[in-house]
């Protein structure tokens, strides 16, 4: 298999002018001609062979400037098609393709889902489509001619703004679409179906008016309604907070139910999985609300970032999602509470990206090699990117982050550019030499921060060391330091923040320690007592702190930290090292738990936290969290049954109380979707999930709670807690909420999300019964990625059982789904990354698993990769 590398980057020889490119839809196949207009570069030497990429393509006729070409003046085959000796000037390439959309399972290119045509392209899906230069420093603009029955598609959208539509005769009708906007094909997008829609308009800064559609299964108009919301609170956003405008006259949004990835900001005309479209109370939760919001705006604000500025080639893909997610991250911040959305982030981060980071799979945000680049879509690429925004942000400041975006629109529109071109844009507007902060883009792995501390009474001074280390990661022996910015505070013993007088030893700019070298040491002068630190306030960096605090520190900062996010995160660290020195038999005392519980019962008694905030705060870490904690060795029964005897411990007392609170917290006000509604429901249900796994009034809790409710968060979190906690009531739950929703895919999803969590050993062959049901729908990768991914990735348990029989269900589920659609094949085979962490017998399980995998069946490169890269 050909590996990729970014140092043999060249620019094409040839540039692409413009494009045309007409479709002829029809119910059976769709024929595409396409006429490039081409010129070599400056540089390229007379006959220098034009190379287009093609994936599965049947090229009907090729011809040039008009005159069919002779055989002996191109080669082609179904993945490239090659001019031997282009004319050295500028030329007309005309191709025509015929394409079997309907066959098309895997989702790249155009192909037809529930009867609507529609494309996916990022990152390599145009080649399917036409014969092309594929990649995304080619930028041209586009016009679109389609034509196609009139019964089936009355809807024909393409990027850019309608020019022409009209009638042909024979059922057929036409549409034109012309997108001023230089582009790579990536982020060419076309869609053709019978659709319903909604309607809206956004008036810009400048005046300008936009129209705004939203595109649908006919009947679902008006669970658009919450999407149509956020884009219009998007907009309006980016312009206040980046000074972003928006550049169409004409903003379209369409919902499919087959799609690889969540949705894509394709120019002028995003496509969604309707998952995060659809939305009304009784089939959405909450959290559904929360990520409608965060995506709509997300590809929206691809527009600025991806879009006008875009990427030099794929290893680069971090300049424009790192950038966007930090984006997202910080509407939803301002949009709803700032501290509560960071804590949901981080939590994120270390759900999936620390394991990432810290396994076979670990590549840094800035990968340097791949062999098949839709792997890298990663949480590494994506959030741990973010992170690195983030932290540019925090060491320029807000004014001085504000300038350096303004410098990058101005420096870097219309043009596909890189991670170093990003960096020095930061660089020339803050005055500060950032080539070691650049690391964090082209390292991989977590840094490990070791803390120790020390006072001296008489001299009133304060002594904190710090060091980094990151262990090796594929391919990285060794690693550099980083610059670390670590946001700090001091906090004296009655629980106020303390001062000092003079810092010498290291660097200290206000609150931010400059951490960068491999040890830093630390004086405070002044200080008057011995301080409790308070370290990485707001997680300023990805970064894992082994702490020099013990449990007593840590519920003193869980209560008196002004900063939210540690008080959160001095709760998890304490009940995270009691669950996890329990599964390795070394059990806590009775004094540890009482304390924990304290600092929960004041946590939840505080009048000036929100619910939402306290939701968190109550949250039990999971069983991996903690197994990613103990980091080898892991034995998954233990962490399950120790976090189990850790909840008991912590409500048994209180269990009442609990209860109380959670009657008390019923919304009785009609469903919205409002953060402090959200926050309080939250609350309610985290309390329930404590009850349900430390009581015995829990089940009984979940049950009413499930028959009574009257929206899908409340009804959802009482069956999935049934489920997750295998209650006595789980099966009928589950059995009452499969039927109850039925013909609702969208919601089957959240029935397979909970079905697959269940930890008791009959999961196993109630999947296998559900996925060889006639009516699964085997092809649609929301259903397989709500079974399988929430197997691999939430259910340790069993999915790491020592028979191997959770192992050899995925690997034969991925077999079959390779054949269907690769990308989701690979994903849910990334699950195995957890296996250098597992207790010897579980892991030799599991690898054999995986090379039966790889000797009995003929794998795609996708799945190849990640197979090879685990194995390794
Ligand atoms: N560009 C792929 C989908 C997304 O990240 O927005
Ligand atoms: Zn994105």
């Amino acid at each position: 298999e050909q590996t990729i590398y970014l140092k043999d980057y060249a620019p094409t020889p040839y540039r692409i002018v413009s494009v045309e490119l007409d479709f002829k839809i029809l119910e059976d196949n769709t024929r595409v001609r396409a006429q490039l207009t081409i010129e070599p570069r400056e540089g390229t030497a007379p006959g220098t062979p034009l190379v287009l990429d093609g994936d599965e393509l049947k090229l009907n006729s090729v011809a040039l400037d008009g005159a069919p070409l002779v055989l002996s003046a191109y080669a082609s085959d179904a993945n490239s098609l090659t001019l031997v000796e282009p004319p050295h000037r500028r030329f007309v390439l005309e191709t025509e393709v015929t394409l079997d959309p309907a066959a098309n399972t895997k989702l790249m290119g155009l192909y037809r889902s529930s009867g609507t045509w529609c494309t996916q392209c990022e990152p390599e899906g145009f080649r399917r489509i036409t014969y092309y230069l594929d990649r995304p420093d080619v930028l041209a603009p586009f016009k679109v001619r389609m034509s196609a029955p009139l019964a089936l598609a009355p809807v024909l959208l393409a990027n850019g703004n309608l020019v022409d539509q009209g009638d042909l005769g024979d059922g057929m009708h036409f549409a034109v679409w012309e997108d001023p906007f230089l582009k790579p094909a990536y982020l060419f997008a076309l869609v053709a179906g019978d659709l319903g829609s909604i309607s809206d308009s956004f008036t810009t800064m400048s005046g300008r008016q936009v129209a705004l559609g939203i595109y649908c299964t006919h009947g679902k108009e008006s669970e658009c309604l919450y999407a149509m919301d956020s884009l219009k609170r998007s907009m309006a956003w980016d312009e206040r907070r980046f000074g972003r405008e928006y550049d169409l006259d004409v903003f379209n949004i369409v919902a499919v139910s087959d799609f690889n990835f969540g949705a894509m900001e394709n120019k002028g005309l995003n496509i969604f999985n309707d998952k995060l479209v659809f939305a009304r109370p009784e089939t959405a939760t909450d959290a559904n609300y929360h990520s409608i919001e965060r995506v709509i705006a997300h590809e929206y604000f691809h527009n600025w970032t991806g879009n006008r500025i875009t990427c030099r080639d794929w290893f680069q893909l971090c300049l424009k999602e790192g950038l966007t997610v930090f984006r997202d991250q910080e509407f939803t911040s301002d949009e709803r509470s700032r501290p509560v959305q960071r804590i949901h982030d981080v939590q994120n981060l270390r759900t999936s990206q620390f394991p990432e980071d810290g396994g076979p799979l670990a590549h840094p945000p800035r990968p340097d090699s791949f062999r098949e680049i839709n792997n890298f879509y990663t949480t590494t690429v994506y959030e741990k990117g973010a992170e690195i925004v983030r932290m540019l942000a925090t060491l320029l400041g807000e004014a001085g982050f504000r300038k350096a975006m303004d410098l990058y629109f101005e420096r870097h529109d219309g043009e596909a550019t890189t991670i170093e071109a990003f960096i020095k844009v930061f660089e020339d507007a803050s005055g500060r030499d950032l080539s070691q902060f650049a690391t964090w883009y082209l390292q991989a792995g977590t840094p490990q921060i070791g803390v120790s501390d020390s006072y001296d009474a008489q001299s009133q001074t304060y002594t904190l060391t710090l060091t980094q280390k990151v262990d090796p990661t594929p391919g990285e022996p060794t690693k550099k330091p980083l610059l670390i910015p670590v946001r700090f505070g001091l906090i004296g013993p009655n629980g106020s923040p303390m001062g000092w007088n003079a810092v010498s030893g290291g660097t200290v700019e206000g609150d931010l320690i400059l951490l960068d070298s491999e040890t830093t040491t630390i004086s405070f002068t002044g200080v008057a007592n011995k301080p409790v630190p308070s370290l990485f306030r707001g997680f300023s960096a990805p970064v894992k702190v082994t702490s020099s605090l013990g449990q007593e520190d840590l519920l003193f900062l869980a209560r008196h930290d002004s900063d939210p996010f540690n008080r959160w995160d001095a709760l998890q660290t304490a009940s995270t090292t009691l669950i996890a020195n329990a599964a390795q038999g070394k059990s806590w005392t009775d004094g540890e738990v009482d304390a924990l519980r304290q600092a929960l019962v004041d946590t939840l008694d505080n009048p000036d936290l929100d619910d939402a905030f306290k939701a968190q705060a109550i949250d039990i870490p999971a069983e991996t969290v903690v197994g990613r904690h103990i980091g080898k060795d892991v034995d998954p029964d233990a962490v399950a049954a120790a976090r189990k005897d850790l909840v008991k411990a912590l409500v048994g007392p209180i269990a009442d109380k609990l209860a109380d609170l959670y009657r008390s917290l019923e919304v009785t006000d009609p469903y919205s979707p409002d953060a402090g509604q959200a926050g309080r429901r939250s609350l309610r249900n985290g309390l329930l999930s404590l009850l349900a796994t430390g009581s015995d009034l829990g089940a009984d809790l979940a049950t009413r709670q499930y028959n009574n409710a009257t929206n899908m968060t409340d009804r959802y979190a009482a069956m999935a807690i049934s489920a997750r906690n295998w209650t006595e009531g789980a099966p009928a739950l589950l059995g009452d909420f499969r039927t109850r929703f039925a013909g609702d895919p969208l919601v089957f999803d959240k029935w397979l999300t909970a079905s697959a969590q269940a930890p008791d050993a009959g999961v196993i062959e109630r999947m296998r019964a559900t996925l060889a049901a006639p009516d699964f729908p085997r092809t649609n990768p929301n259903r397989l990625r709500s079974l399988l991914g929430s197997f691999v990735m939430s259910n340790p348990v069993q999915f790491t059982r020592t028979d191997g029989l959770g192992f050899r269900f995925i690997t034969e589920a991925v077999a079959s789904i390779d054949k269907v659609n690769p990308q989701v094949a690979s994903r849910i085979l990334t699950g195995f990354r957890i296996l250098p962490t597992l207790e010897a017998g579980r892991r030799e399980a599991g690898i054999e698993a995986l090379k039966a995998l790889r000797e009995q069946h003929t794998l795609s490169r996708n799945v190849g990769e990640i197979l090879d890269r685990i194995l390794a």
